[in-house]
């Protein structure tokens, strides 16, 4: 399970660590491992430690510990779909990299990658000097940027829509805050000679559909693509990324939903027109009205590619059903973020949205991370229904009624977490 160790096999294991260790010296002790290795599928799922039930109808979900994860929620074991339990976003700020969701879309997904070894394969119809990069390369060649940002899932939250939409049904987990660290993909594609009539740029990894169907390829405009922030990362929170969550390369895309960050990043392509293969159309299409939304039931007229998140808040210190200590005062905490003009401020209320207070605001990590929000209530005794709404700089703020479309994405109502003091 280790990324540097195949245990079925010594002898590759030790021209791998002789190897690993020549380039550690030819890079000047460069600490990264070369290469990572997942054990076969047989063995990746070990015994159920135990169940959680998620707070709608079917939500019975196992908590397994794959690898490099701790126990994690289960969707879906093939492909592996991991959900964060809730408790984690209240550890702190940062999501640590063994409590962070997983999601796949196909299940050929890479087991065994050499890291610095791997290759990143730049061209496309509007590209003027194609080219490969190994990651080694990249980690050399270029000076290092930075973000902490928020990576959610489309579909995160889809479970609770009501009415129920088809797709995975996730509660609250599949979103992580993490300090990414690699290469802004401008300066990389600033020796790609791109020419005038590029429109956009296309990004696919190693995982394959292996019972036919289409890779999992996603396109970003060539503007937004060159905006100096979208980075091929390296490094998740200070160390190599997991393997599940696409060593030894992922697209870092700050503000925009999970599915543009492609894992293990294998192929850049800079096209001449719009790019239109299934995972962009017809998948992860939004109603193309200034909500995102239909009345539910209703099919949008005309659709658009999902873009950035829309703000949202949670109380991550309290749990829906919790008791509490009727005549003493309690602190809440929780987290807020949106999709990267950041949090101007978040309201609170203790009688279910009758009356709301402002809540403190903690340090701003960067306008992509998650935002600490906390408020002191003293409750006299019965029943308090907790909200928070949260408001971006761009003036967006969170909806009282949750909004609806067809494929259960973007949801972001004020949420409701009911406690009993006594
Ligand atoms: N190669 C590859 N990259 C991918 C996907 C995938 O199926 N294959 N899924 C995308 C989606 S929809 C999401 S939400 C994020 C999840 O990232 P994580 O698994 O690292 O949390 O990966 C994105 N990148
Ligand atoms: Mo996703």
């Amino acid at each position: 399970m280790s990324k540097k160790n195949n245990a079925n096999n010594q002898k590759s294991e030790d021209l791998l660590d002789a190897d690993m260790r020549r380039r550690a010296l030819l890079l000047g002790g460069a600490g990264a491992a070369a290469s990572a290795m997942l054990a076969p599928y047989s063995s990746i799922a070990q015994a159920a430690t135990t169940e959680v039930e998620l707070p709608f109808a079917n939500g019975r979900r196992q908590l397994v510990a794959y690898p490099e994860k701790r126990p994690l929620i289960v969707l879906t074991s093939r492909p592996p779909q991991l959900e964060t339990p809730f408790d984690v976003f209240n550890e702190g700020l940062i999501t640590p990299n063994d409590a962070f969701f997983v999601r796949y879309h196909l299940s050929g997904i890479p087991t065994s990658i050499d890291g610095d070894r791997h290759q990143i394969k730049i061209g496309g119809k509007a590209c003027g000097r194609p080219f490969t990069i190994s990651v080694a390369d990249l980690r050399q060649l270029f000076r290092p940027a930075e973000i902490v940002a928020v990576n959610q899932c489309s579909g995160n939250s889809r479970g609770h829509f009501s009415p129920r939409v088809t797709g995975g049904q996730l509660s609250n987990g599949a979103m992580g805050n993490a300090r990414w660290v690699g290469v802004p993909l401008k300066d990389v594609l600033a020796r790609a000679e791109i020419m005038d009539s590029a429109r956009q740029v296309v990004f696919n990894g190693l995982d394959t559909a292996p019972f036919g169907g289409g890779d999992f390829v996603k396109s970003l405009d060539i503007h937004h693509a060159m905006d100096g922030e979208v980075m091929l990362a390296y490094q998740m929170n200070g160390s190599d990324l997991p393997m599940l969550n696409g060593y030894p390369i992922k697209l870092i895309v700050p503000g925009f939903y999970g599915t543009y960050w492609i894992k293990h990043l294998s192929d850049i392509e800079i096209v001449d027109n719009t790019y239109e293969g299934f995972w962009m159309k017809p998948a992860y299409r939004i109603p193309d009205n200034d909500c995102a939304c239909v009345d539910p039931g209703k099919a949008p007229q005309s659709t658009r590619p999902i873009g950035r998140f829309v703000v949202r808040s949670f109380i991550t210190s309290l749990r829906d059903g919790a008791r509490i200590a009727a005549g003493r005062s309690v602190n809440v905490r929780g987290i807020a973020f949106d999709g990267g003009s950041g949090i101007r401020s978040v309201a609170y209320s203790t009688d279910g949205g009758l009356t709301w207070r402002e809540a403190a605001l903690g340090r701003e990590l960067s306008r992509y991370s998650f935002r600490e929000f906390t408020f002191g209530f003293t409750p006299a005794g019965g029943d308090y229904d907790l909200r928070v709404r949260a408001t971006a700089r761009s003036g967006e703020t969170q909806p009282d009624h949750a909004k609806w479309q067809p494929a259960g994405y973007m949801r972001n109502v004020i949420e409701s977490v009911r406690v009993t003091a006594a």
